[in-house]
């Protein structure tokens, strides 16, 4: 008995020094981040408003309805904040999602409207409280008819196009389906028809300036109105300078000539085509609808967010309803900042309306994860590519984005994406036809292609659209110079044929290597075959494995060294998402028996204690500890080293904790930390992890210090 104690012992001694050397390393990885840049003082890191939800909408929801005792209840809760945050705050407005808007006294840094916020998330009536921050048009803006539109033409002659012209001869677009430009507005234009613009709203809320109300960012006299049209977001070199960085209305905000922006975005989603006149539009005949947020400096995250609750059909309190709710909101807007409840909600609301949220990446040239709403979950990410189909300068990239789109670039392609625009520099002018750049640009490329979709698959569902415009994009070219990859990109460059042609039926022929021994460490399976997609993936025994698209005939898979702990034969597949796609035939993978390592005559594959004590290499918790084998020891020369070191001396171990129902139960608990600690450092943080290592340590001397009576007594 004493010796199978020595067993969990052994178990918990082999346990913390892994932990040690996962920690260490981690320590030694952290280090090499560098620090961030400082940011300069604009108007993108001020607000004056801020937003509150209740954990009782009941007052919110009477109040926006507008009772009258209502909003004396309202008032009352809001004096209970001001006593208790000695801050003079008042009300603005209700908003859609139970939210009410706060004006702050003054402008105040988003850094401390956030300690704010957190003071006022200490009332236990609040249920969150945000800063209203502002958005901006995400355009990189360029100076100035079919040839010169790459972004559109055939993906075989422009890299980087999503390949319209083949789509075109599939669909043109539906006069049914309605895409909302959440943007600064509509403006008429020679080359859209007015018939396709539908009844949109103004969301450009009044604000209050030296103590009077204002329209200023509005720009129209008035606040919200049902007349979306673009009045200019110019901005003049007074309005720029201010009185300091937080006391002018405009202060902050770049000085600059009207962008028009809600108006070339809307052109390439549906500019009128074959019309013998200006640019081409992706589809010719949806609806447009424009939810104007967007103003002078910007536009309010509570705007957008009832704008975009609107735009998809849900009815928002003092606002006539959308007689044309959209099934795709284009968001080319963005800001740097965490995805707060805000936009979450609201994104959240519109996606359960069965509408696809499509929103510009950013063109900051940095990991889109900071960068809000395209980091919300649930979005379409777009990031740009340029003419090459590598990624531009500008676009911000990483895990989070979902596909890519032209968005142009200027060492490539002298121009970028042409569309609609205005001549006037201040105020509306003359038709137009303007080149544009940025990620503003990319995702109405999206927004079309996906109303393109919509006109034949009308009742696929936000997640399917997603995943549909992900198994069809087009593989990232190399050579660029800037190569785009699955990790930085998306899934590939949205291609419009290949979205409504669906993807071809793959087959198998052949494989290398075709069989391995057990226990050996990963290792690349190469797999031959016909039509296979950017998308397609080797099946290791029913499990997707990390795949690399070689070509349509030719697949890299990482077989993992937990893949081959067993031997035995092995069915491998190559599957491809829908639409169309499928799975091919089965070829079979041999794992013969390992060679005992050591002398020890163990053998018998990896993980040698655990699967002696769980019974099987399949078994869930061997499958954690492989995973944790896989993913954290072998990425780094310290977890290698130690794999290394326990393959020695387990086998022989293993061996005798097999033989014994009494060291395989005892191995098992000693184990159960070890599995937890993994499976969290997999699926949770470092931070959560190292808490984990400690208790799960303490928890499992316990266990092994309760075991002895009762193993007394077997
Ligand atoms: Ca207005
Ligand atoms: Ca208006
Ligand atoms: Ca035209």
């Amino acid at each position: 008995m004493k010796k199978k104690h020595y067993y969990s012992l052994f178990v918990i001694g082999l346990f913390i020094c892994f932990s040690l050397i996962m920690i260490s390393s981690q320590f030694s990885r952290a280090g090499g981040t560098g620090a961030t840049a400082g940011v300069k003082p604009s108007a993108r890191d001020y607000t004056d408003r801020m937003i509150v939800v209740y954990h009782d909408t009941s007052v919110v929801r009477a109040a926006a309805a507008g009772r009258a005792s209502a909003r004396v209840a309202a008032e009352k809760r809001l004096e209970g904040l001001r006593v208790k945050t000695g801050i003079n705050l008042r009300h603005l407005r209700f908003m859609s999602g139970d939210g009410q808007v706060i004006r702050l006294p003054r402008k105040m840094p988003l850094s401390e409207a956030r300690e704010l916020a957190a003071r006022l998330m200490k009332d236990p009536a609040v249920k969150y409280a945000e800063p209203d921050a502002r958005k901006f048009p995400m355009l990189v803006p360029n100076d100035t008819r079919y040839g010169e539109q790459w972004h559109y033409h055939a993906a075989t002659i422009e890299p980087g196009s999503v390949n319209l012209p083949a789509a075109w001869d599939i669909t043109t677009g539906s006069p049914n389906v309605v895409v909302a430009v959440i943007d600064t507005g509509n403006l008429p234009h020679g080359d859209i028809d007015p018939g396709r613009i539908v009844q949109g709203y103004d969301f450009i809320s009044g604000e209050e300036w030296d103590g009077d109300w204002c329209y200023a960012r509005a720009n129209d006299g008035d606040g919200l109105d049902p007349d979306p049209k673009d009045e200019g977001d110019w901005i003049t070199e007074e309005e720029h300078l201010g009185t300091d960085a937080t006391g002018g209305l405009f202060a902050g905000c770049p000085e600059g000539y009207s962008s028009w922006h809600g108006t070339h975005v809307a052109g390439t989603i549906g500019a009128n085509t074959n019309n013998g006149l200006g640019v081409a539009g992706i589809d010719w005949n949806c609806k447009i609808l424009h939810a104007r947020v967007l103003g002078k400096c910007g536009g309010y995250d509570s705007d957008i967010a009832d704008a975009m609750r609107w735009s998809a059909g849900i009815h928002i309190d003092g606002v006539p309803d959308n007689t044309y709710p959209a099934k795709v909101l284009n968001l080319s807007l963005g800001g740097e900042e965490e995805c707060g409840h805000t936009y979450q909600n609201a994104i959240n609301d519109v996606i359960d309306q069965g509408a696809v949220v499509v929103v510009a990446a950013g063109n900051s040239d940095s990991d889109m994860s900071k960068f809000a709403p395209a980091n919300c979950n649930g979005v379409i990410a777009v990031a740009a590519v340029n003419r090459l189909g590598g990624r531009a300068s500008y676009s911000n990239y990483g895990s989070g984005v979902t596909i890519a789109a032209p968005g142009g670039d200027k060492p490539v392609d002298p121009h970028g994406v042409l569309s609609l625009l205005n001549d006037g520099y201040t105020i509306p002018a003359g038709d137009d036809y303007r080149f544009y750049r940025g990620t503003s640009m990319a995702a109405p490329h999206v927004s079309g292609v996906i109303a393109l979709l919509l006109s034949r698959e009308n009742g696929l569902t936000p997640a399917e659209i997603r995943q549909w415009i992900q198994a069809t994009a087009r593989p990232f070219p190399t050579g660029t110079g800037r190569d785009c990859t699955k990790a930085t990109c998306g899934a590939g460059i949205i291609d419009a044929y290949a979205l409504l042609e669906g993807n071809p039926a793959p087959s198998i022929e052949g494989m290398s290597p075709e069989s391995a021994r057990a226990g050996l460490f990963k290792f690349t399976l190469t797999v031959t075959g016909e039509n296979f997609s950017y998308s397609s993936v080797v099946r290791w025994n029913g499990k997707d494995r990390k795949t690399n698209y070689v070509s349509p005939t030719c697949l890299e898979a990482t077989i993992t060294a937990g893949d081959i702990a067993w031997p035995g034969n092995y069915p491998v597949s190559v599957f491809t998402p829908a639409p169309g796609g499928g799975e091919t035939g089965e070829l079979t993978f041999e794992v013969k028996k390992a060679i005992p390592v050591g002398g020890g005559g163990g053998g018998g594959g990896s993980c040698f204690i655990a699967t002696a004590a769980f019974g099987s290499p399949m078994e869930k918790h061997v499958g954690i500890l492989q995973d944790f084998r896989d993913r954290r020891l072998l990425t780094n020369a310290p977890g290698r080293a130690f794999v290394k070191f326990y393959y020695e001396v387990s086998p022989a171990i293993a061996a005798k904790i097999a033989q014994s129902t009494t060291g395989r139960f005892v191995t098992r608990a000693a184990l159960m930390p070890l599995v937890g600690a993994a499976y969290i450092t997999l699926h949770g943080g470092w931070s959560v992890a190292l808490l984990a290592i400690v208790f799960f340590v303490l928890l499992s001397l316990i266990t092994t210090r309760k075991l002895r009576p009762g193993r007394r007594s077997a």
